[in-house]
């Protein structure tokens, strides 16, 4: 079994690779080429949460992937855009055996209708997170949620 996890791998690495090289060939190969890690256990991220009569969406941009991902997070109040909240997200995975407690925390910019920012994950697999926003009447709120990559 793992022998045949290693051919579909490297199969996997080989099929990219040739992406990136078709990709250079046309005349683009930009310095982010070498940073496309996506795979085909990845998903977008796109959860939906309410919380105090706010509409909290939080979407990566691309699929997740091990790395940097951008991501945004857009606010509403009945149906309006919420544009001046102070916005913060915390990945974060449990420790487990032989594995330490690993977290990231990313104030996000607004830009826009959204807030932006990174999410980096430093492994795959199952990562909650907290979304923090404070709004301009002073009032704090929290959303809870998990992805997997
Ligand atoms: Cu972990």
């Amino acid at each position: 079994m793992k022998r045949l996890s290693m051919i579909l791998l490297a199969s996997m690495l080989t099929v990219t690779l040739a992406q990136a090289q078709m990709k250079c060939g046309a005349g683009k190969c930009g310095a982010s080429m070498s940073m496309d890690t996506s795979n085909a256990n990845s998903e977008l991220m796109t959860d939906m949460h309410q919380t105090n009569g706010y509409s909290v969406k939080i979407a990566s941009v691309k699929s997740l992937v091990v790395g940097n991902n951008a991501i945004e997070v857009v606010l509403q109040k009945d149906g309006k855009v919420v544009t001046d909240a102070k916005v913060k997200v915390k990945f974060f995975m449990p420790e487990m055996p032989g594995m330490p407690y690993m977290e990231y925390k990313e104030k996000l910019k607004l830009d826009g209708n959204s807030y932006k920012g990174n999410a980096n994950f430093s492994m795959s697999g199952t990562w909650q997170y907290q979304l923090k926003f404070k709004t301009a009447d002073g009032e704090k709120h929290k959303v809870r949620g998990s992805i997997n990559l």
